[in-house]
């Protein structure tokens, strides 16, 4: 069966040994150097780190530099790798961000989309590379297969319906210089109310998860309910590289830049105010490419015309990305 249509019909695609062994081990011999050098040596200083943000942002910006020099790019871009997701994706895609774990994140379910893509979910999605084997206490990702059928454009709406204040919180987002950190702590209500709604939505499903070899690949959309198992052996490593890719403008490719069609910001009326605002912290690694210092740009809260939007809607768009723009 064509990779696309396992993608369309399953949410995610398995390449077993999409990758070859001698570049991983070059990559991760660099990963090691970079960690050891920022003077993390086991899981629990990694966790320590995160309450020192610029210390943390250090570590990060390192590990993210390691994947677009030109090993990193023999890397991430291996045939083996996007001509399959050119097969998944049917079409030309770009690699937009990549970056390598040294253990298991614990993700709660979650689905990505609304912070990371705004285009049709069948035209994005995300490389998971294990860098080694995966052991099963290590805290393997997870998927819930074919959740992204289910979960689709409306959970956003839907998060937002949960509670009437919550679009009054979506417009306060895009009012008055907001920094990172009080971005994320007004953005919070909606996070744990989309967290709540995923963790209901898959109360009654079975889920598979991936102790997978070095080498292999996991392909999943956006869309897909996915996160990562408990590490029962916190001395066991879990090295794992994740990449998103989509066909399109990295401009697509935003942070907090969808919201359910009614809340879409592509339309004219909800073009972006000139004065940009400086990323101050980072909010999650699923959004490695933005750095401290970047400009964002406050969406302002305007009714949408075209698809008549009676309420506001508003966030952060990126001003000029600076993402690395490869085109295969
Ligand atoms: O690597 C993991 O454990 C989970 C990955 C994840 O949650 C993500 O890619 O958004």
């Amino acid at each position: 069966m064509p990779l696309s249509t396992i993608y369309r019909e399953q949410g995610y695609v398995l390449l077993e040994q999409a990758l070859p062994a001698e570049l991983i081990e070059e990559h991760v011999f660099r990963l090691d150097e970079v960690y050891r050098q920022h003077g993390i040596e086991s899981y629990t200083a990694l966790i320590d780190r995160r309450s020192d943000k610029t210390r943390f942002q250090a570590l990060l910006r390192a590990v993210q530099e390691l994947h677009n020099d030109e090993p990193g790019l023999q890397l991430t871009m291996h045939p083996g790798l996007r001509e399959p997701i050119a097969e998944v994706l049917q079409g030309d895609p770009i690699r937009v961000s990549a970056l390598s774990q040294l253990w298991g994140s614990e993700a709660t379910p979650h689905a990505d989309t609304s912070i990371v893509w705004r285009g049709p979910w069948q035209t994005a999605c995300r490389a998971w590379c294990a860098l080694e084997d995966i052991h099963p206490e290590a805290g393997p990702l997870f998927l819930y297969p074919k959740t992204h059928l289910t979960t689709g454009d409306t959970y956003r709406d839907e998060v937002l319906s949960a509670d009437p204040k919550f679009i009054d919180v979506l417009g306060e987002l895009g009012q008055g210089q907001l920094r990172g950190d009080e971005f994320h702590l007004r953005a919070k209500p909606l996070f744990e109310a989309a967290r709540d709604l995923i963790a209901a939505r898959v109360a009654d499903l079975q889920r598979v998860s991936f102790p997978i070899r070095r080498g292999d690949v996991v392909v999943f959309s956006f869309q897909t309910i996915h996160g990562g198992e408990p590490i029962i052996d916190k001395s066991r490593r879990r090295r794992a590289m994740i990449m998103d890719w989509h066909l399109g403008s990295t401009e697509d490719f935003l942070m907090n830049a969808y919201w359910g069609e009614t809340y879409d910001h592509r339309c004219e009326e909800n073009r972006l105010e000139k004065d940009p605002v400086q990323v101050t912290t980072l909010g999650s690694y699923a959004t490695p490419d933005l750095s401290v210092g970047d400009e964002l740009y406050l969406r302002p809260v305007k009714r949408c015309e075209s698809v008549g939007l009676a309420t506001p809607r508003a966030g952060y768009e990126r001003g000029a990305p600076s993402y690395p723009r490869i085109r295969l």
